[in-house]
């Protein structure tokens, strides 16, 4: 578990580093708590993507310590760590799991990781007992299919295709009765990218999701969003109009190894009131891990050393 929690932490470190070093200098300079350092601190936070949403409550915490203790002992880094983990604790975040079948379609723009997402669920899946299996639905590009099952033959899953250009939602479908058939614990539907300003291409979700509900009633039970961290607050907008067209039950945030944008996980879940289920930090099967709020506020706000 240790190793797991060092890969999350060195994928939050751009984010890190840059948030508590102003923090730290910040408080340093001016430790009594003015309107004028709240201000600062207010920056910088929202310099961090946290959103302004989060960013009230922190300084209205920071004000509330500083009122109620003085600036001696007064730990803006802890108070921080503790609003975070408290707001996004908020919401289950655990992947759903029924007792037959579960079905989870992986939505988002072009090039978010939805493939990359799809195939490390399953592995995890699979690392825990369970028999995954992989459903090719993107039948628009044309190495989408070959892509999963590369991905299929490297982590030794089943992947369910259809012919190029065939219907998304015919290879939804026929992967379902697969999957019965295998008595599968979750499938995961690797669905297009698509632009979530594009009507038709919103409305072709909507019937691979209408389909796969006829087949089994309550599919997809999960459909997560596939976000990339490095596109900042764009991926609220996306989030918004999926949100509209297929109800969300949460969203993996990919990238957030290298980016400087980690704070921004915060926000989309602070605005959207959508869980973070899953995070994505690197290219590996393994590079892909449950959000755990405390963890990620830890590692954002773990005081700088120097
Ligand atoms: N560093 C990093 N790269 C990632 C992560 N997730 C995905 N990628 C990379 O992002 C690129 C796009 O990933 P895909 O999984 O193909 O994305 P997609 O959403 O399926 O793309 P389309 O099907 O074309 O819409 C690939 O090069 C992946 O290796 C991540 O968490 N970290
Ligand atoms: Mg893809």
């Amino acid at each position: 578990m240790l190793g797991l929690f060092k890969k999350f932490k060195d994928g939050l470190q751009k984010t890190h580093s840059k948030l508590s070093h102003e923090i730290k200098r910040i408080v340093t300079a001016s430790p009594k708590m003015t309107s004028a350092t709240l201000e600062d601190l207010e920056a910088a936070l929202i310099a961090a993507d946290l959103g302004m949403a989060m960013t009230t409550e922190i300084i209205a915490a920071v004000k509330k310590g500083y009122e109620t203790q003085g600036s001696t002992g007064l730990d803006v880094f802890a108070i921080a760590s503790a609003e975070v983990t408290k707001s996004l604790s908020s919401i289950d975040a655990s992947l759903k799991k029924l007792p037959g079948l579960t079905v989870v379609s992986v939505v988002g723009v072009n090039g978010t990781g939805k493939t990359t997402s799809a195939a490390k669920l399953a592995y995890r899946i699979k690392q825990c007992g369970d028999l995954p299996m992989l459903a090719a639905c993107d039948t628009f590009r044309a190495a989408a299919v070959d892509q999963l099952k590369v991905w299929g033959d490297r982590l030794k899953i089943e992947v369910i295709a259809g012919a190029q250009n065939a219907d998304p939602a015919a290879v939804a479908h026929d992967a379902i009765t697969a999957a019965q058939a295998r008595n599968a614990q979750y499938l995961f539907i690797d669905t297009a990218g698509r632009l979530h300003t594009k009507h038709n291409l919103m409305q072709e979700l909507q019937k691979v999701h209408r389909v796969m509900d006829k087949k089994l009633p309550g599919a997809p039970h999960e459909t997560l969003l596939v976000l990339d961290a490095t596109t900042g607050m764009n991926a609220l907008n996306q989030a918004r109009e999926f949100h509209k067209a297929v109800k969300l039950t949460g969203l993996v945030v990919t990238k957030l190894d290298g980016t400087s944008k980690g704070g921004m996980v915060v926000a989309i879940q602070k605005e959207l009131g959508l869980p973070i289920k899953f995070i994505g930090l690197g290219e590996q099967p393994e590079d892909l891990q449950p959000f755990d709020a405390k963890d990620f506020a830890d590692a954002l706000f773990e005081k700088a050393d120097a």
